[in-house]
């Protein structure tokens, strides 16, 4: 067998059922002789964004896998890279290479290099025998430490080299589960019941280490209310007592109130990045801090108790010694935590209810993310925004309940991840209703991936907030605007959907919302692709508090 060969044996071995790709590479064809099917996206970074979706969906036990082709291939896919490398998920990206004696030559491109920067681990297979070792390393990286994008360059002259079967020499690597110092978990749980207002803040790491049963029950133990970061947002169910709710720049009064007066911060499975697509935390906590990588400890925050280490078995630990002190029952029913949360999040949807519940046209885009919370089976879900104010609206707002039934993402923040990322998410948990929630602005950068949705029977929904422009910066470029239309945009979606074999649905009304979801549950669980385009305004309030502001514009048509 030739190398190509090899590494489709060694993918088939490691539980790869399908890639998501772009011609040209032969792994394709090899892949393909395996079993392993290669869907291909309409461009490399919707085929770097679906497998980024489904890499999420599986915790660390199952990984997207891309193929490309190099020069243009490999250069147009950075984007999607440079997102996954930003939010910390294991995917494994294969470009074809140049052949050797072209790799390190101007003009051509050399991801080994150009993805340094955007990669956890990146190698290139420069000899034949190298194969074994070159993916065991790769997948020792999607397994183990802080996770993110594995590259693997494959050079096109080496990888056409035959090898014997008894050369490849491959190695299995497992995951290597690892706890923090017993007396740092004794220290941080004595923390915790000595605060006055102690707050958790779970991140994505919660859902990677399959740890959301290990949290809630952690919290309830303790009475801690806990906070979602954007990723995070789905680690706890958003209707319990103690959930505070999710936050991107925008959050719930219940989470802005306790993060500001918590006095003890306890972030778990979160890197605690400073983004400006996150929570800010106010400065003079005491910061205990869990999380896989012990290189994100002391990264944006000094830490008063670290605990580097698996965030399930953490919690575990964590769990027993709240249960050594306090008894089987902890301090559930002890405090006024409960009462509190629900005090706040009453005031906050009296707030917003009239904004929820807007029965003008066009339709206000907070109706639509209230109807999906009437509407659809929450728990059997998976619903995406998309980048700018459909962000900043929905992760306040929507109700997140089973875990992953949300996909939070963004700290670079790509406008049209929403459909390939879904894509890649129906593929993953192909029982759940898929849908995201974009403008027409993102619809731009992928839209021509319904077509792909389409052809590989991930029947997915995408509502489009048709608003004719980017309502995302009011008061953005006032002169570009009226002299040049910089930022108005036009499109017929739900025409542009049919034309790719998807169903298309046009609402211009608010009562037609639901039974435009209703149809899209439906006709998804017939395996059809959905789009709405919901002709909505232009919306610029966020919450909690953001009443000052003052839309300049409805629509533009
Ligand atoms: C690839 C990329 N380029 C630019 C941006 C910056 N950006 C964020 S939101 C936005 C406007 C989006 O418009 P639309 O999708 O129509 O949503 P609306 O603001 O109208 O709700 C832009 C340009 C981005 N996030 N990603
Ligand atoms: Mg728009």
């Amino acid at each position: 067998m030739n190398v190509t060969e090899a590494i489709a044996k060694i993918l088939k071995s490691e539980g790869i059922e399908w890639v998501s790709c772009f011609p040209s590479n032969p792994l394709i064809e090899a892949v393909a002789k395996e079993g392993i099917r290669p869907i291909a996206f309409r461009h490399e970074r919707g085929a770097v964004m679906a497998a980024d979706g489904y890499s999420r969906m599986n915790g660390r036990k199952k990984f997207g896998v891309v193929l490309i082709q190099d020069q243009a291939g490999a250069e147009n896919a950075m984007g999607a890279i440079s997102q996954a490398y930003a939010d910390n998920v294991p995917i494994l990206v294969m470009p074809r290479g140049s052949s050797l004696e072209r790799i390190s030559v101007r003009p051509y491109f050399t991801a080994a290099t150009t993805y340094r920067d955007i990669s956890k681990h990146v190698e290139t297979i420069s000899r034949p025998d190298m194969v074994g070792a070159v993916m065991r390393r790769a997948f020792h990286a999607l397994r183990n430490g802080r996770p993110g994008p594995v590259i693997v360059e494959m050079p096109s002259d080496v990888v056409e080299n035959e090898i014997y079967e008894s050369d490849i020499g491959y190695h299995s690597p497992k995951i290597s589960i690892q706890l923090p110092d017993p007396s740092d978990i004794k220290d941080a749980v004595q923390a915790l019941l000595n605060a006055t207002n102690p707050v958790i803040w779970s991140g994505m790491g919660v859902l990677l280490a399959d740890a959301t049963t290990e949290l809630k029950e952690f919290a309830e133990l303790t009475e801690i209310p806990v906070y979602t970061s954007m990723p995070g947002k789905s680690s706890i169910d958003e209707r319990h007592p103690l959930a505070l709710g999710g936050g991107s720049s925008a959050t719930t009064l219940a989470a802005r109130e306790w993060l500001k007066k918590s006095d003890v911060l306890f972030a778990v499975g979160s890197s605690m990045t400073k983004t400006g697509y996150g929570q800010r935390i106010p400065p003079g906590k005491t910061i205990i801090h869990n999380v896989g990588s012990l290189e994100d400890i002391n990264k944006d925050f000094g830490v008063d108790i670290a605990l580097p280490g698996d965030t399930k078995a953490t919690l575990q630990s964590m769990i027993e010694e709240v249960k050594l002190r306090t008894g089987e029952t902890g301090r559930k029913g002890t405090t006024q935590v409960p009462q509190e949360i629900e005090k706040l999040k009453k005031e906050w949807l009296e707030t917003w209810l009239p904004i929820l519940n807007d029965d003008t046209e066009p339709i206000n885009p907070y109706r639509i993310i209230w109807e999906l919370n009437q509407t659809l089976d929450l728990q059997n879900s998976i619903v995406t925004h998309d980048a700018g104010s459909p962000r900043d609206m929905m992760v306040p707002f929507f109700t997140a309940t089973s875990p992953h039934s949300y996909i939070g993402w963004g700290k670079s923040t790509h406008l049209g991840y929403g459909i390939p990322l879904m894509i890649g998410a129906k593929i993953a948990m192909p029982n759940k209703f898929c849908l995201n929630f974009m403008g027409d602005g993102a619809f731009g950068m992928s839209g021509l991936d319904i077509e792909t949705a389409v052809r590989s029977g991930a029947a997915i929904t995408t509502i489009v907030l048709n608003n004719g422009g980017m309502a995302t910066y009011p008061g953005f470029s006032p002169i570009a605007r009226e002299l040049y239309k910089v930022s108005h945009m036009y499109g017929d979606y739900a025409k542009i959907a049919e034309g790719m074999g998807a169903t298309g649905i046009t609402v211009i009304k608010p009562k037609d919302i639901s039974i435009a979801l209703k149809k899209a549950q439906q006709l998804n669980s017939e395996g059809k692709t959905v789009l709405i385009d919901i002709h909505s305004r232009a919306e610029d309030r966020r919450s909690p508090d953001g009443f000052d502001t003052v839309t300049e514009w409805a629509r533009w048509t």
